[in-house]
This record gives structure tokens, C-alpha cells and sequence, in this order.
């Protein structure tokens, strides 16, 4: 009897191991997996029908020297005459969504809600329906960092009207493409245009404002988003049932020398939580709050350059979000700046980027592989946020275009590795992943000499001819069995 009782008990404890390691290859029944682009990077079409120019328009065509081949997006993929074509490859690979974005100005010309474009709308109404045809669901982000060129004139995200404007945009989004939409992302990666757009010249608007321009950026961001959030609950969640968010550009991070809980901590909180602390846990960390108010009066301004949220705007902010959007890419080494130590204050976070040489590094230079930190941030978000449900909005690794592309298999299986890991054994609650790119396409100030895709475009060819790329193959296989597969090594290559 003794014996018996041994064994039934090794026997369980056997089936759970060897569960567990199944497990750890296999998707979760509910796990969603998509893939991702966006409107000013694959449509092209820039002056097609009544569209309006947008900041990249702009950008583009008047500083083409800010762009790495001086290129622009006049046509980039041509996907607005060819989403037919991009929907089928979609199909092929088996995916259970497609992350697009809507071009605010094909829609709303003028920029302001007076005008609304039938074709612009017709478009995303088209796709839409397309992909739920092929049982594609669509995902659609509002806003990817083109705003119409006539709201910039008016000063654009540091002008606090933006916040109504968007919301008008909003609510005309919601209303047409509602019915098929049922997860719309208010704003792509706040951090990246205001930090990039308002406080440097890399992206449009290209303004370097006072050191304080990104943080006007953001806090009207959050502004727009969280109107717009609430116009979703107030007149269309009981009819449309779907669900809201905002999707944050967060690096992760690994241990190494000097780095701390301390600095691990204040660089999260710095460069996650300025965007998602409001929206998850309300207001802005106290650590930037305080930081950045010591440091600006050192600087003698008798203001913050952060802006304060009035308590009414800090209630409104909290918890408009249905998820947690994430796209995550890189991690570096933070720590503590020691400047700091003189009484040098260069960097309102105090905490300074260090990057491990032994990193393998993709095309773009800030592209450091580290699949840990995806790790790591994915347990701060779960223990700082309450483990909300988490969407990996985007991950990817740039090269420059083969079609044998190994290294971007490797980087999708180590990180989904760590996914798997974060939702088997750390008890992470990721519902989705999304894959960047469907297509090569316009890499903002990289052009088209830094890619992303699954997929080719041909640039040189009128009509722009996709290809496979050994990555699409392998998601194909990826999702028709919902397993991690091995990376195929050259000699075991299928095609
Ligand atoms: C995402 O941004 C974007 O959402 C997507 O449109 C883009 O194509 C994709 O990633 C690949 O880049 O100041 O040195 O870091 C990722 C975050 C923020 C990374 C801006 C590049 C500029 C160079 N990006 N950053 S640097």
C-alpha cells in the first residue's frame, strides 16, 4: 500500500514536469498572436482623393536630409491601393489579427472633425471588413505619429486644444469603424515622438523646445488619450463592447556592474512610468515629480518642467486603459549617474544607459538583443501595475533586407521564449504578441535602409512585389501548430 501511494505520488509529480516543459513550448488556447504596421510607414497614396498632409509629410518632403536615404512615405508600400494583397500574405501566415493604424489627415483632412473624407474612411472601412472575412480580427491604432501638418501649425502636441481635437477624431473612429473594430490603441509609444519630435529634431515635428517640449508632449498625450477613452465608455461600450488602450514603448534591463534595485527601479519609473503610471496607478511617479522639480529650480525656472496634473485630471487619467500595450524591442544597464556625485544634474533621470559589448546588435544601432529584459520588465509591469493583462503590441529586429533573415527567427524565438516563460512560471498575464513587421516598410528617419519585415518590398518595382522572407515561413509553422519551433539553421532550410 505504502509503495502504491509512492508511486501514484511520483507519477503525478513526473506528468507535472513533463507537462510543465510541453508547456513551455506551447501557446496558451487563448493566446492571441498578430501582426503589426503602420499607416505612414506601408500606405503611401500621400495625396491620393482628399487627404490632407500630415508632420511627416511635411518632415519628409522639406528635410529630406533628416532621413537617412532621403526618402519619405509617398509611396512606401503602396498598401493603400494594394491592402488586398497584404491581407492575403496575412492569411497565409495564419495570424489571429492585424494591427493597422489610421491616417489621421486621409480621414479628416482639414485635421478638425468639419470635413470627413468618405474615401479615407471607405478605406479603413474596406480593410476592415477584409480581414474579418479571412477571420483576421482587425486591431486599429488611432494615432502613429501623423497628425494632420495644420494642428502642428497650431502647435500640435504642446498645445492643450490637441486634446479636443483628437477626442473630435476619436469619436468619429469609433463610430464608423466600431461595428468591426473591437480593440482600438489610442496612441502608439508616446516617449517616441515627443521625445524624438519635440525635444530633438529626429522625427517630425523636428522642435527642440526648452528642454520641456516632450514633457508638454506628454501630458497633453495622456490628455487625449484618456478623452478619448472615456467618449469609448460614455457612448460606445454598451453598443460596441470592445476594448481601449494605449500602447508605451518600455526598455527592459539585466543585472550588471552598478546596476541596482535602485537604479532599475528609477529607470523603470523614468522610462515606462512617465507614460503608463498615470493611466495604471495615477499621476506621475513621485520620483519625477520630485527629481524634475529640484532640478529645474537648480536651473532657476520657478516652475517644474514636468506639468502638474490638477487632482480632477490625475482621477480622470486613472484606469482608462482595458489592457497594457507594450512594445518592447531593447534593454540597456541602467545606473546612477555619477556626475551627480559634483552636483551635476545633465539628466533629469539621474540614471545613464550602459549597453554590454557582448550584446549582438541588429541593423539599427539602439537594437541591442536582449531577450532577459523583456523578462524582467514583464515581472515590474506584473508587480507594479496588479498584473494587468498584458498585449505585446510589437517586437521585432531589423537587418537590411535578406529574405534568409536567421537572425530575426532567433530573436522572435528568444523572446517568445521569455514570454512563455513570464506566462507558465512567473504567472504573467499576457493575452497577445504582435509581430513588427508584416512588411519591410518606411523606418522613419532610417528610411528604407533599416527593415523590419516578414515579408520583402520590392522599392525599386512600381508595384511594390512582396516576397516571403524565411521568417514569414517559420511563423507559418509557428501558428498552424501554436508551438515555438526550432530556428532553422541553412542546411535544414524548408521553403
Ligand atoms: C517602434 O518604435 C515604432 O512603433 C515603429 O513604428 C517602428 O517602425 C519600430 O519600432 C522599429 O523602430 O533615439 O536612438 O532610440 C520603437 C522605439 C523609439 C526606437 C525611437 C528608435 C529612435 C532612435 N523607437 N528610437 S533612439
Amino acid at each position: 500500500m505504502k509503495y502504491l501511494w509512492i508511486s501514484v505520488i511520483c507519477c503525478v509529480i513526473l506528468t507535472e514536469i513533463s507537462r510543465c516543459q510541453a508547456a513551455n513550448l506551447t501557446f496558451p488556447s487563448n493566446f492571441s498572436i498578430g501582426a503589426a504596421t503602420a499607416s505612414y510607414q506601408i500606405e503611401g497614396a500621400w495625396n491620393t482623393s482628399d487627404k490632407g498632409e500630415n508632420v511627416w509629410d511635411w518632415f519628409t518632403h522639406n528635410y529630406p536630409d533628416s532621413i537617412a536615404d532621403g526618402s519619405n512615405g509617398d509611396v512606401a508600400c503602396d498598401s493603400y491601393n494594394q491592402y488586398e494583397v497584404d491581407v492575403a500574405l496575412l492569411k497565409n501566415m495564419g495570424v489571429d489579427f492585424y494591427r493597422f493604424s489610421i491616417s489621421w489627415s486621409r480621414v479628416l483632412p482639414n485635421g478638425f472633425a468639419n470635413e470627413v473624407s468618405e474615401d479615407g474612411i471607405q478605406y479603413y472601412k474596406n480593410l476592415s471588413q477584409l480581414l474579418i472575412a479571412n477571420d483576421i480580427e482587425p486591431v486599429v491604432t488611432l494615432y502613429h505619429w501623423d497628425h494632420p501638418e495644420i494642428l502642428e501649425e497650431l502647435g500640435g502636441w504642446t498645445n492643450e486644444l490637441m486634446v479636443t481635437w483628437y477626442a473630435d477624431y476619436a469619436r468619429i473612429i469609433f463610430e464608423e469603424l466600431g461595428p468591426y473594430v473591437k480593440r482600438f490603441i489610442t496612441i502608439n509609444e508616446p516617449t517616441s515622438y515627443c521625445l524624438n519630435g519635440y525635444n530633438a529634431t529626429r522625427f517630425a515635428p523636428a522642435k527642440i523646445l526648452e528642454n520641456m517640449g516632450h514633457y508638454i508632449c506628454i501630458h497633453n498625450t495622456l490628455k487625449a488619450h484618456a478623452t478619448a477613452y472615456h467618449i469609448y465608455d460614455d457612448e460606445f461600450r454598451a453598443t460596441q463592447n470592445g476594448e481601449v488602450g494605449l500602447v508605451a514603448y518600455c526598455r527592459g534591463w539585466v543585472s550588471g556592474d552598478n546596476v541596482t534595485d535602485e537604479t532599475i527601479e528609477q529607470y523603470f519609473l523614468f522610462n515606462c512610468g512617465w507614460v503608463v503610471h498615470p493611466i495604471f496607478a495615477g499621476d506621475y511617479p513621485e520620483i519625477m515629480k520630485t527629481r524634475i522639480a529640484n532640478i529645474s529650480a537648480l536651473e532657476g525656472y520657478p516652475f517644474s518642467r514636468l506639468p502638474e496634473f490638477s487632482d480632477d485630471w490625475v482621477e480622470y487619467i486613472n484606469g482608462t486603459a482595458d489592457f497594457f500595450g507594450l512594445n518592447y524591442y531593447t534593454s540597456r544597464l541602467p545606473v546612477f549617474d555619477s556626475d551627480e556625485d559634483l552636483g551635476i544634474y545633465t539628466i533629469d533621470s539621474g540614471v545613464i544607459e550602459n549597453v554590454n559589448s557582448s550584446w549582438s546588435v541588429g541593423a539599427s544601432d539602439w537594437l541591442y538583443v536582449v531577450p532577459e529584459g523583456l523578462g524582467n520588465l514583464l515581472q515590474m509591469i506584473r508587480d507594479t501595475y496588479s498584473n494587468p493583462p498584458v498585449w505585446i503590441m510589437e517586437n521585432g529586429y531589423s537587418d537590411e533586407g535578406e529574405s534568409d533573415d536567421y537572425d530575426r527567427i532567433s530573436y522572435y524565438y528568444d523572446h517568445l521564449s521569455v514570454v512563455l516563460s513570464a506566462i507558465n512560471d512567473d504567472g504573467c498575464n499576457i493575452e497577445g504578441y504582435t509581430i513588427w513587421s508584416l512588411l519591410d516598410n518606411f523606418e522613419w528617419a532610417d528610411g528604407y535602409t533599416k527593415l523590419f519585415g516578414v515579408h520583402q518590398v520590392d522599392f525599386d518595382s512600381s508595384n511594390r512585389t512582396r516576397s516571403t522572407k524565411l521568417s514569414a515561413t517559420w511563423w507559418q509553422d509557428v501558428l498552424s501548430t501554436r508551438e515555438l519551433q526550432a530556428v532553422p539553421t541553412a542546411n535544414s532550410t524548408r521553403r
